[in-house]
């Protein structure tokens, strides 16, 4: 083990425990980390001192904040997708591993945990969340969507708060992730330590000890908005209810819906409706056909230049208008 190791594995008490080591990067994942990850849970899978697995990010900004998007626009930009598509498999196969592991597999969230590092933990068994934790899907945001078995999860979320998040890219607080189904316990930076401690101890039964009562859920008010505005049939029909509703929550919907890349607003929510009827191993094969589609409208590579790679966060978006998106141009993303 050295200091430059990006994931970090070791084995404390009766636990496995991974941590996501590449804190200047927010942890995000890059291909060496996803192989790491998933060689060691197929050793911890049949060693009979591992009962269970106890995952997190190093440094306290983030769990993980996706995946390694830079990679992923130069492979796409290079003309050949061999890296990319090397990438999403063993990517989405480690989402699919995570998802039927044999034994619990614990997300501690003290940070953000978007994209990718949703896909690192909402699969599993138990995540832990802080009051420190914001999740979301804000793949829109950089001409892409949610995948990483994001069309398989978002659906799955009361009403339609999945189609908000994932057309939005907006994030939620760690109290508001339990409330939606993303996390399943809520436990303060301050006492986290402690319950990472006590899992090595205790195994799963320590969840429940530092398990703390939830504030109440932020969204709690905009639920009937949230499912009357976002099962709308088509987009600007999502656009249309959101202006005639007219609260400030609906404006900052609005704005949102507004920045993002349009085509890809179009393409969410297609992916996201036929999610609904996917199992999770489905769901990730019609992404990863879905990814090499959208990667190669303009929108990608442009939406990662403008929000990760320059960082001038004004990209240029082709359509740059939601009224402008042809519906049959999104449509022939999906396939014949
Ligand atoms: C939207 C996204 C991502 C993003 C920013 C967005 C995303 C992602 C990263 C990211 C962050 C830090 C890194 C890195 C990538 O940023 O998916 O390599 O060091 O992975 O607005 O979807």
């Amino acid at each position: 083990m050295t200091i430059e190791d990006t994931v970090i594995t070791s084995r404390d008490g009766r636990i496995g425990r991974i941590v996501l080591n590449r804190p200047k990067a927010l942890n995000a994942l890059d291909l060496g980390m996803l192989r790491a990850c998933a060689a060691i849970l197929e050793t911890w899978r049949h060693d009979p001192h591992v009962d269970a697995v106890v995952i997190e990010g190093a440094g306290d900004r983030a769990f993980c904040a996706g995946g390694d998007i830079r990679f992923l626009r130069d492979g796409q930009l290079s003309g050949d997708r061999t890296e990319v598509d090397r990438f999403f498999t063993e990517e989405y196969n480690l989402n699919m591993t995570i998802a039927t592991y044999p034994k619990p597999y614990i997300a501690l969230i003290d940070g953000i945990c978007m994209g990718g590092g949703i896909g690192m933990s909402v699969h599993g068994h138990y995540r832990v969340a802080t009051e420190h934790a914001g999740f979301g899907m804000p793949e829109t945001i950089i001409g892409f969507f949610p995948d990483i078995g994001g069309t398989f999860l978002l659906p799955r979320l009361p009403g339609e708060l999945g189609m908000y998040l994932g057309l939005t890219g907006q994030r939620i607080n760690g109290a508001d992730a339990v409330h939606a189904g993303l996390a399943t316990h809520f436990t303060p930076r301050a006492r986290l330590k402690d319950l990472s401690a006590a899992l090595a101890l205790d195994g799963i039964a320590a969840l429940a000890a530092f398990n703390e009562a939830l504030p109440p859920f932020s969204l709690a008010d905009r639920r009937a908005s949230i499912d009357h505005c976002f099962s709308a049939p088509r987009v600007p029909e999502i656009v249309a209810r959101l202006e005639a509703d007219g609260s400030a929550w609906a404006q900052d919907a609005l704005k949102a819906l507004r920045h993002v890349s349009p085509s890809a607003l179009y393409w969410t929510l297609l992916a996201l409706r036929r999610g609904r009827d996917l199992n999770l191993r489905d769901a990730l094969d019609a992404e990863f056909a879905l990814t090499k589609t959208t990667m190669a409208h303009p929108d990608f590579a442009e939406g990662v230049r403008a929000m990760v790679v320059d960082k001038d966060r004004k990209p240029a978006w082709q359509p740059a208008r939601i009224e402008d998106v042809d519906p049959a141009r999104i449509a022939a993303l999906f396939g014949p």
